[in-house]
């Protein structure tokens, strides 16, 4: 069969590395011809202009950050599973709290958000019950005040405004459309039980085809302090609770209770705790493992749920 012919223009080696060696020597505050040509124009009259790039550099840059966090963080402090509204709470606690701290997120999702980027039932307005207005006070997300509780015009506003704070601190890095498959255990003898060390991961689409192709081994992510926050709901929801069930250590699932915004809030927040040696859960993954009620749409119990949940996370490094 004759070759396949690529009509597009494929740079040789020596091209590619000329042309990237000159935007390094720019890089280096040399001037190249090319540059003295390069006259960007902010002109929306029709003579918008940008500066020259190959390709090459794109997926140089892309790749060159990407996977240099992955050999970075392939030993973290800290690893938040889930970055829905309690881990995202919990990132931002920890991140503040302890700057020094290496601050892994992995997130399913293409989307970090969970189910906070809605109220209840597809509806915009987010509820969160006092005293957890004060977190939205310290985000500066603006909330209407109805007394006994707040409401955020669109829950996006509250789910971006942490988003972007979480992303905003050096020592936190989210790995979004990544799944953690399983989790890294390890005999702990000063318990008797299984001490957690960390996460395995693979891409989410990878994680949710096991079934469709065979030996996609996964990776691994080490770390002293596993922070679950899988929610209760979604493909993985529950995830680590339902791991602790299928590995042995944990006998059931107390399985989440009927709706009952009053016992179910403070129960989240109070029971947040280190549920398994170096694994902490919080959020709606607690209710599934302690089995106590849900709150529907209330949002203050995430909140108080991730932060107390970084609280714990610095308990145990500092033990
Ligand atoms: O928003 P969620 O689902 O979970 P929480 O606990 O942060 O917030 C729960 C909250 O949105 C409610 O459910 C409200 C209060 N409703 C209560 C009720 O009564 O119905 O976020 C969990 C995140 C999601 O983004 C998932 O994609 C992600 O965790 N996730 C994972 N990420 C990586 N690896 C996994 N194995 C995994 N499993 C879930």
């Amino acid at each position: 069969m004759a070759p396949i012919q690529i009509s597009s223009p494929t740079y040789d080696k020596d091209t590619v590395s000329s042309i990237l060696d000159r935007k390094a020597n720019n890089q280096n505050g040399q001037k190249t011809v090319q540059d003295d040509q390069v006259n960007v124009n902010e002109d929306y009259m029709g003579n918008y202009r940008f500066a020259p790039i190959e390709e090459a550099q794109v997926s140089r840059a892309m790749i060159k950050r990407y996977f240099e966090s992955m050999y970075e963080r392939a030993i973290s402090d800290v690893v938040i599973v889930g970055a829905g509204s309690a881990g995202l709470s919990c990132a931002y606690q920890l991140a503040k709290s302890a700057p020094h701290l290496k601050i892994t997120i992995l997130e399913a999702g293409v989307a970090p958000g969970g189910g906070a980027w809605l109220g209840g039932q597809l509806m915009t307005a987010m509820v969160v019950r006092k005293p957890a207005d004060r977190f939205l006070t310290e985000l500066g997300v603006p909330f209407d005040d109805e007394g006994n509780f707040v409401v955020v015009k669109h829950a996006a506003l509250f789910t971006s405004t942490l988003l972007s704070k979480v992303l905003s601190f050096p020592n936190v890095t989210l790995f979004n459309a990544t799944a953690v498959e399983d989790l890294i255990m390890r005999p702990d003898p000063l318990s008797n039980s299984q001490r957690i060390g960390g996460v395995v991961t693979n891409w989410t689409l990878v994680a949710l085809n096991h079934m469709t192709q065979s030996c996609m081994d996964p990776n691994t992510i080490t770390a002293p302090v596993v922070v679950s926050a899988t929610g209760h709901d979604g493909p993985m929801g529950a995830f680590c609770a339902k791991r602790l069930v299928s590995s042995g250590v944990l006998k059931e699932l107390g399985e989440m209770r009927a709706l009952d915004m009053n016992r179910a809030e403070p129960a989240i927040v109070n029971g947040t705790r280190e549920v398994q040696p170096g694994l902490i859960m919080t959020g709606m993954e607690l209710s599934e493992y302690d089995g106590s009620n849900r709150m529907g749409p209330t949002f203050g119990a995430m909140m108080g749920s991730g932060i107390k949940a970084a609280h714990e996370a610095l308990r145990i490094l500092e033990r």
